[in-house]
């Protein structure tokens, strides 16, 4: 911990093996000790809460992001982010407007660094709780390495604790030391040679065509009295009640009430899709993912690929591997090229059947201002944007 000069004086605790009485809040904070004014930066710099509302703030926001959030190693491939997406993500049912914060430069209002909050109820082992899902930190690659972050995440959290919230859960791929849990990615190629071409995954390329054989996507087989469908409004409290009953055996997960349910899982083009599975007229699974674009740079035959992430599902007749090869049917039907999956939530199990590959990928979840012990990843049901 000595050496995180800001995170030493957060409230996190490094994780530890505690009797599950010491599980809780590490202070106690409340609203009327919170400061009131928002935090200095440095001159020339201002905070700015973004307008979700005005397309112009979000095509600045998308432009932004678009150039300074995430991209791989050799700078090759970068998220895209949609405006619609952007949205989604963002603005969920009662979500806090000025938990959308960026800085800008004062003179040209150029948008150098962003972090957003988005409330929602959260399990941490039994007890339920509202918490901010911190996302989308960001710095412009100019301004890195000058300590805004600390700033960011401090803004952040003032104006949360306004709101009477004093918890959070976060992921990142670094390593901080209150981690409580880490998760591998793993990646189902579905547009072989595309993914291929652009060095997502190295495969010989001399024998392209058997691994395209050996990764083709077949139709799921299902008895007769199984139909697969898109969900529909009419789906909803059945869906919600079957979700919620799932998620309560994991130790770390998402309650959702109906409008945020509607605002998650009603499908999107392009953004989030959700399948429902029927047995006898009566809704049974249910498998939902979230897209995400990524432009390709430096590549003579694509500029783009399409990732997929699995969202939520439940399963109560088809077994784990069959309801993933579903997904991965509905995911090749929207021109995915790749399905990417955390090995959280027992997923290990589908991984070598549904023919996913380890990715080198690792995401790491955190939780502010809480302590309790650490997580397998199977304890874990948190897919996070
Ligand atoms: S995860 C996505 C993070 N974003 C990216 O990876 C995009 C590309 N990278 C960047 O834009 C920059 O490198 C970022 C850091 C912005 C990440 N989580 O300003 P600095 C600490 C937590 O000089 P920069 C996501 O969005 C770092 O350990 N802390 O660094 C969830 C160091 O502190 P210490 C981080 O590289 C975010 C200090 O900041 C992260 O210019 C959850 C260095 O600052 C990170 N991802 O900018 C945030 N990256 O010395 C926490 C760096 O102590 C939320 N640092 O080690 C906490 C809950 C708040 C709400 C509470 C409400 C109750």
């Amino acid at each position: 911990m000595e050496q995180h000069v800001f995170w030493k004086t957060q409230p996190i605790v490094e994780t530890q093996k505690i009797s599950e009485s010491e599980f809780g809040p590490i202070e106690h904070f409340t609203i009327e000790q919170t400061k009131k004014e928002p935090y200095n930066l440095p001159d020339g710099f201002e905070f700015h809460t973004l307008d979700l509302n005005d397309d112009e703030e979000l095509i600045k926001l998308q432009t932004f992001l678009n150039n300074n959030y995430l991209e791989s190693d050799n700078e090759n491939m970068k998220f895209a982010y949609s405006i619609e997406s952007i949205k989604w993500m963002t603005q969920c049912p009662g979500y806090f407007p000025e938990l959308a914060i960026c800085v800008r430069i004062c003179s040209s209002k150029l948008i150098i660094a962003t972090i957003f909050g988005i409330p929602m109820t959260v399990k941490v082992y039994d007890k339920i709780m509202t918490q901010v899902e911190i996302n989308l930190l960001c710095v412009d690659k100019l301004f890195r390495n000058k300590r805004l972050a600390p700033v960011m995440i401090k803004e952040v959290t003032r104006r949360t604790n306004l709101r009477g919230i004093f918890q959070a859960i976060y992921t990142g791929g670094n390593n901080l030391p209150n981690k409580l849990c880490t998760a591998r990615y793993y990646h189902r190629l579905i547009n072989v040679k595309k993914m291929s071409n652009i060095g997502f995954y190295n495969l010989p390329t001399n024998n392209l065509s058997i691994y395209e054989k050996l990764y083709q996507i077949k139709v799921p087989k299902l008895d007769s009295n199984y139909k697969i469908r898109e969900i529909q409004l009419s789906d909803v409290d059945v869906c919600l009640k079957k979700l919620n009953i799932k998620l309560s055996q994991y130790k770390l997960t998402h309650v959702f009430d109906k409008e945020n349910f509607i605002h998650y899982f009603m499908s999107k083009p392009n953004i989030n899709y959700t399948w429902v599975i029927e047995k006898n007229n009566v809704i049974t699974d249910m498998i939902s993912f979230y897209l995400i674009n990524n432009t390709v740079q430096n590549n003579p035959h694509y500029s783009e690929y399409k990732a997929c992430y699995l969202y939520y599902f439940f399963n109560d007749s088809l077994d784990l591997t069959k309801l993933i090869n579903i997904a991965l049917f509905c995911a090749k039907e929207v021109k995915i090229d790749v399905f990417n999956i955390l090995n959280m939530s027992n997923l290990t199990t589908i991984i070598k059947d549904c023919k996913f590959l380890e990715g080198d990928g690792y995401l790491n979840y955190y939780l502010y201002n809480y302590k309790c012990n650490s997580l397998d990843p199977n304890e874990l049901a948190f897919p996070m944007f």
